[in-house]
């Protein structure tokens, strides 16, 4: 039924060869953001023991760059802007659900990726801003409709009570509408506010929207759905991932980069890196899943184990994809290798952030 996408079929068996052992980085930080009516609180935790995959290099704290402050001042600048971008209008209930889910201090990871493409390619943060709010506003509305009742029926998220237990799963489902709508709406005027050239928008609206319907988030889901119960595949499990994750890291890389004005060769490099990373992110969320406790992860933990959902860990073994994500971080990098290397740290870094981190 499903294809494994060309580049990643290699990938497919993990090498044992990668399966290395280095102490991980010893780094932790704390911020806050203190917004109008929320208060958010976002945490880049220190990792254990169970750390996913261990860090080759424990390269993050030994070169020039400090990514935990670019990656603190980013979630400052995207925290603010979010603040800024959903006040409380009439009618309050649906705009307090939508800043309930949206200010509930997500990790940010996709709106960094947005900037630091953006500023690899020779653009602004500012340029970038407007399209990184609206694809972390994607990315909101997506876990309130994952957490319905009808799809993945949770009530804890960014340990927190889900939108709709908080409020009502018809609010729940409004306020995630309404998210959507509000990030093209936010792209439209943003990019214009911050003169980012007319052309450049409308191919960001056009890569995102891909990225939520056919393209992306609403196929991945629907063949995750029909999967339920049955025995999924490595090809499946592959389709459901890029298509439910990737795609949306993606898609904030490829916006990113569009806005900072880069050219075509670059930009494609630059989705290949963020497909790779995208993948990662979800064999590491697998590998979360079973390593960590709901209290780390802030979300019911041992969900997929339960339910007996196919997971990267329960085809390859945990170890096998332990293995698997040092691979993607390994190509995930190299797609960075034609460009400036000064200019790469933040997306190195963010790949290395997204294996080793814990929650
Ligand atoms: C309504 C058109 C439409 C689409 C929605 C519900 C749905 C279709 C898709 C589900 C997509 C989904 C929730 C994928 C999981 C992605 C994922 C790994 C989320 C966790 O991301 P983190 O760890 O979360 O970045 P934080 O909380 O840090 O933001």
């Amino acid at each position: 039924m499903a294809k494994v996408a060309p580049f990643l079929v290699h990938h497919v068996t993990p090498s044992p060869s990668l399966q290395l052992h280095f102490s991980p980085r010893n780094a932790s930080l704390q911020f806050h953001a203190r917004h109008s009516t929320t208060s958010v609180r976002c945490a880049v935790a220190t990792p254990t023991s169970n750390t996913p995959i261990t860090n080759p290099t424990g390269s993050q704290g030994e070169d020039l760059f400090n990514f935990d402050r670019y990656m603190a001042s980013k979630a400052v600048t995207v925290n603010d802007a979010l603040d800024h971008a959903l006040p409380l209008v009439q009618p309050e209930r649906l705009s307090e659900s939508m800043r309930y889910s949206l200010l509930a201090g997500g990790k940010r990871v996709r709106p960094m990726l947005a900037i630091a493409a953006c500023e690899m390619v020779g653009g602004d943060e500012a340029a970038a801003t407007p399209v990184a709010c609206a694809v972390e506003m994607v990315h909101t509305m997506s876990l309130i409709h994952d957490d319905l009742p009808c799809m993945d029926d949770d009530d804890l998220r960014r340990g927190c009570p889900t939108n709709h237990v908080a409020f009502s799963v018809s609010t729940a489902l409004l306020a995630g509408d309404a998210l959507l709508s509000l990030s093209f709406e936010h792209i439209a005027r943003g990019c214009a506010e911050h003169g980012v050239p007319a052309d450049r928008a409308l191919r960001a609206v056009a890569e995102l929207a891909n990225a939520v319907g056919t393209g992306g988030l609403a196929a991945g889901q629907v063949v995750d759905l029909a999967s339920e119960g049955a025995d999924v595949g490595l090809a499946t499990l592959e389709y459901i991932h890029i298509h439910k994750t990737a795609r949306l890291l993606e898609a904030a890389a490829v916006c990113g980069a569009i806005v900072g004005g880069a050219c075509e060769e670059d930009i494609e490099s630059i989705r290949r890196y963020a497909r790779y990373v995208g993948l990662l992110f979800q064999v590491v969320d697998d590998v979360l899943d079973v390593t960590q406790t709901s209290e780390q992860l802030g979300k019911t933990a041992g969900k997929d184990l339960a339910t007996d959902k196919t997971t990267y860990p329960k085809l390859m073994g945990v170890d096998g994809a332990r293995a698997y994500a040092a691979e993607l971080v390994a190509s995930a990098e190299a797609e960075l290798d034609r460009f400036d290397h000064a200019r790469t740290e933040p997306l190195r870094h963010l790949a290395r952030f997204i294996a080793y981190r814990q929650n």
